[in-house]
């Protein structure tokens, strides 16, 4: 038995980032709200970085290079991955809108093209997952446990879904192939919270920064999931891999507690589950 096949078998992989690996990270969904902030922070900090996405970020971060892909082709995968340490997979539909065809052909079709390409090149790959694998979870009263990161999947849409699928090969090419992966199981990344349901999911972008920072360069961290939100105190969500990481937030929702409060939905499909609008969407069950 070879020292990969003895760390595969022990649950850590060989093929992690270094921190000082020259080799260059993939960002896909590169003209995006997440994929341009992570782009234009990490090639500050000096992460090589190679950019990807259907449409040209607004701007193109010095030093990196661009090329228009669509994640539901097949044929660019491989050339984009070739030579990468890690591929932050942020590309895709992020909401139910554009319908379940759409969704399946960018999140479903298009996280297999870079897994496909991932385990050619020996590449780990971080994948903006979203909350909405769990939606319907119940919010826990308070006092009441948080949801644990190994908790069973509740989607509460197709987009969330889509998420599940993406978990799922993450899973089945660690188990089969060794690539490694860090599932972000994000909750809602914006400058600011805006809404109270965001005094439990908030991610700062600091705190985002810091985690696909930690994700690429942790030494091995095998296939992880890690809740992506701040050190809210109203979180919904526990126990996750993030030691495997050394990521810790820093940054926390309470702060606009006061402001915010009131601004809960009047909806109680959308107050009951963690999934928010979401599971209120369609939803006819009585
Ligand atoms: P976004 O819509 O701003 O960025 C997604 C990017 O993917 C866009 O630039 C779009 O052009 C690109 N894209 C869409 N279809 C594509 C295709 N077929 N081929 C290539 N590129 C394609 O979304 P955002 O908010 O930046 O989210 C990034 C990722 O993080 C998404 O996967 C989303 O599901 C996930 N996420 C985001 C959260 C948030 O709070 N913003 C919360 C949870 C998950
Ligand atoms: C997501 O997965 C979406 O991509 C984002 O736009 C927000 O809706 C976020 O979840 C959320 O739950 O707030």
């Amino acid at each position: 038995m070879n020292a990969d096949t003895r760390r595969r078998l022990a649950g850590t992989g060989p093929r992690g980032g270094r921190p000082h690996d020259p080799r260059p990270v993939l960002v896909t969904g590169a003209a995006g709200r997440l994929g341009s902030r992570v782009a234009s922070a990490l090639a500050a900090e000096g992460v090589a970085l190679r950019l990807t996405d259907l449409r040209p970020p607004g701007a193109i971060p010095a030093g990196t290079a661009f090329t228009a892909a669509d994640l539901a082709d097949p044929a660019p995968w491989h050339g984009l991955l070739a030579g990468c340490r890690a591929v932050l997979h942020f590309g895709g539909i992020p909401n139910e809108t554009p319908g379940a065809a759409a969704i399946e052909a960018a999140n479903i079709r298009g996280t297999r093209h870079v897994y496909e390409a991932a385990r050619v090149a020996g590449a780990r790959v971080v994948f903006a997952s979203s909350n909405h694998v769990v939606g319907f979870h119940a919010r826990p009263a308070p006092g009441a446990p948080l949801l644990p990161a190994d908790c069973v999947f509740r989607p509460d849409s197709h987009y969330g879904l889509s998420k599940m699928h993406g978990e799922g090969l993450a899973r089945l090419f660690w188990d089969k192939h060794g690539v490694e992966s860090v599932i972000l199981r994000i909750g809602s990344c914006t400058d600011a919270p805006v809404d109270a349901r965001m005094l439990s999911t908030w991610l700062s972008p600091r705190d985002l920064v810091a985690l696909c920072r930690a994700a690429v360069e942790a030494p091995e961290v095998g296939c992880a999931t890690i809740w992506g939100c701040s050190d809210n105190p109203a979180s919904f969500w526990g126990a996750d891999d993030r030691a495997r990481l050394g990521w810790q937030p820093r940054d926390s929702a309470e702060p606009w507690r006061a402001a915010l409060q009131g601004t809960r939905s009047e909806d109680p499909i959308a107050e009951r589950f963690q999934g928010g609008a979401f599971c209120a969407l369609d939803h006819d069950r009585s």
